[in-house]
């Protein structure tokens, strides 16, 4: 049988998890892999039963960037026609928390993949880069502008001018990361925090990743406007009353979505 270039499990908690599997090249984001894994993000957005969502390449590596054998006869016509960006929209456009489980390297396409996670556990061994200057390009999928508005510009430019990669352990100091963990312990440390996430309100989790994604790039009392509205739109729901209660009562609570 053909081996799987993507596997998706659910588990029995609302945490579905996303593997990338492409060892032989070190998890290279060919334009198959983009579409399976995009088609994955709208699937589970649409699952009910998925409550949050942990993606990783497996105990390895996470992603080595593009497929560099893509690069050789491509031209700027076939770039523009594959439209990446609907694959990459896939998983911004994804309402439920996404926690990346990184092991080994996460370097091009791989490192900007990461970045579009919501949380980021990083094995030790773990090492973040956009190398394309080295081979003649540039970041593609959000490097420059994302890598420039997390670490400021002056960890940004040099990242992505030299190409050269950074630790875990740097990334970490540098706010690249939310976590580091031993390499044995990274994707059970994602799953982990994706089942508490699960155990929340969907409909609260939702809105946070709403409001803090798009007010970020918003002036700063436009965004505090749609933190206002979207807290309050939250008292209508039954899961913020049920909250409240099993609070007072003492006991967990028992989230419905609703
Ligand atoms: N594409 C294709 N094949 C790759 C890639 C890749 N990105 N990375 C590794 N491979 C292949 C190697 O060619 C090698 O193949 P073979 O066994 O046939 O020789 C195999 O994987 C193993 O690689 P190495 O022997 O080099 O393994 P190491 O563990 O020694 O090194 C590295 C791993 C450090 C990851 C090294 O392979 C490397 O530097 N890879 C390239 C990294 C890189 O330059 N990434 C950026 C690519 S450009 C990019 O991402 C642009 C993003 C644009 C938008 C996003 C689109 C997805």
């Amino acid at each position: 049988m053909e081996e799987l270039i993507i596997t998706c499990e659910t588990l029995d908690n609302g945490v579905s998890v996303i593997t990338l599997n492409r060892p032989k090249v070190r998890n290279a984001l060919n334009a198959e892999l983009r579409a399976q894994m995009a088609e994955r993000f709208i699937q589970l957005n649409n699952d009910p039963k998925t409550k949050a969502i942990v993606l990783t390449g497996g105990n390895k590596v996470f992603a080595a960037g593009a497929d560099i054998n893509d690069f050789l006869t491509t031209k700027t016509v076939d770039v523009y026609l594959r439209h990446s960006e609907r694959y990459w929209d896939a998983i911004t456009d994804c309402r439920k928390p996404i926690i990346a489980a990184v092991n080994g390297y996460a370097l091009g396409g791989g490192c900007e993949l990461a970045m579009h996670a919501d949380i980021i556990v990083a094995g030790k061994s773990a090492k973040f880069g956009q190398p394309e200057i080295k081979i003649g390009l540039m970041p593609g999928a959000g490097g420059t502008q994302r890598l420039f508005r997390l670490l400021g510009k002056h960890k940004a430019m040099k990242l992505i001018l030299t190409g050269d990669m950074i630790s875990a352990d740097q990334a970490d100091q540098m706010g690249l990361v939310s976590e580091v963990v031993d390499d044995e312990a990274t994707i059970k440390r994602a799953i982990e925090i994706a089942e508490q996430l699960a155990s929340y309100s969907p409909i609260a989790l939702t809105q946070i990743k709403e409001v803090a994604n798009l007010g970020v790039d918003m002036p700063l009392p436009a965004a505090l406007a749609l933190e206002r509205k979207a807290f309050q739109i939250l008292f209508d729901t039954e899961d913020q009353k049920e909250g409240a209660k099993a609070f007072l009562e003492k006991r967990d609570a028992n989230y419905k979505g609703q």
